[in-house]
């Protein structure tokens, strides 16, 4: 069988990890593109991957490039493109310069690779996918945005944490906007199937939710230049190998919702099933009062973001 081709779009901190990761997972040949100015600097990382192989003992190939023609029939695009946040930031101040730098990569995926599947990074999460899905005319199977794995992860590390059992263990789930408003699901949280509100108290749970929605923020403050990369960069490689392998892994994703939790024609965090097919389905459960009240309130960030990009 032929290698998939896995093509990173922005080689900075979370696309170099990505590559790194796809490749050692195996997940095919590996292209990091950026722009003209940085194709040094994705050429160099690309060759120091190459040559980390002999020690790891996988055989991806990877390529740096800043021409749009050598990453034609990629199988998946991982886009990181734009600016991260500095201290200070939220992440809806990078969306004068990246949305100008997501019509540019949207143009040329369609161009290059018009069936492939789309997993974007970029911030302000929620409107640059929204972005990519509207100016590429992908179809919704086709584009998904990461955040709601990585915030999803963050709350199970913070349980771990405090619990100081196995993080493998915990399972839990974050909805909505990638933003100050999403929402954890501490209902359905467990620890081996345990429900956490059982073994943390109400108080130290609330911490715990508070801390989920500002991790990137807190990360962000003691970088003191630039955002989190490793956590990033595992959460869409998960993404991606649930897709290669048509796993069928249910991870909060953003999606196009079409009615789903009462959200129509927006991406916004919600549990989706990934397979070959794409994006397969968003699994809709009940909410509570309460879960609701804060689903609207993330839409009504995300719709602002969105209606900032004027699409
Ligand atoms: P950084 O290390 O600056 O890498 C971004 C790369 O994009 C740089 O190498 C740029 O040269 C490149 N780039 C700029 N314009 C283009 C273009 N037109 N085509 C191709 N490449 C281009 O940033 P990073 O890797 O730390 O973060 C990347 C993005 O991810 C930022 O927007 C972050 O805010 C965002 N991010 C999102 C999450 C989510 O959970 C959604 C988490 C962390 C970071």
């Amino acid at each position: 069988m032929a290698r998939k081709k896995i093509t990173m779009i922005g080689g900075g901190q979370i696309g170099g990890n990505l590559a790194l990761l796809a490749a050692q997972k195996e997940l095919g040949d590996v292209i990091i593109f950026d722009i003209p100015r940085a194709e040094g600097m994705v050429k160099g990382k690309a060759l120091d991957l190459m040559q980390l192989r002999p020690h790891d003992g996988h055989d991806s190939n990877i390529t740096g490039t800043s021409d749009w023609n050598d990453v034609k029939g990629t199988d998946v695009f991982i886009i990181t493109a734009g600016i991260p946040r500095k201290p200070g930031m939220d992440r809806e101040d990078l969306l004068g310069i990246n949305l100008g730098i997501m019509k540019d990569v949207a143009t040329n995926i369609k161009e290059q690779a018009p069936n492939a599947f789309v997993i974007v990074i970029s911030n302000p999460l929620d409107a640059m996918v929204y972005a990519f899905y509207k100016v590429s005319g992908f179809s919704k199977n086709q584009v998904v945005g990461m955040a709601g794995a990585l915030d999803s992860g963050r709350f199970r590390a913070f349980i771990a944490m405090e619990t100081g059992f196995s993080v493998q263990d915990v399972t839990c789930m974050v909805l909505g906007g990638h933003g100050d408003t999403m929402v954890p699901v501490t209902r359905l949280a467990t620890v081996g199937g345990v429900p956490v509100t059982d073994l943390i108290s109400a108080e130290r749970l609330k911490e715990i939710e508070d801390r989920t929605r500002v991790a990137g923020g807190e990360i962000v403050k003691l970088f003191g230049n630039g955002s989190a990369f490793y956590a990033p960069a595992q959460s869409a490689i998960e993404m991606a190998e649930s897709y290669i392998r048509d796993k069928k892994r249910v991870i909060p994703c953003a999606s196009l919702c079409e009615g789903e939790f009462g959200v129509d024609g927006y991406f916004i965090g919600v549990p989706t099933v990934i397979g070959a097919g794409g994006v397969e389905k968003v699994l809709e459960f009940s909410l509570t009062e309460e879960e609701k009240a804060g689903l609207n309130k993330t839409l009504d960030a995300v719709k602002k973001t969105v209606a900032e990009t004027g699409l």
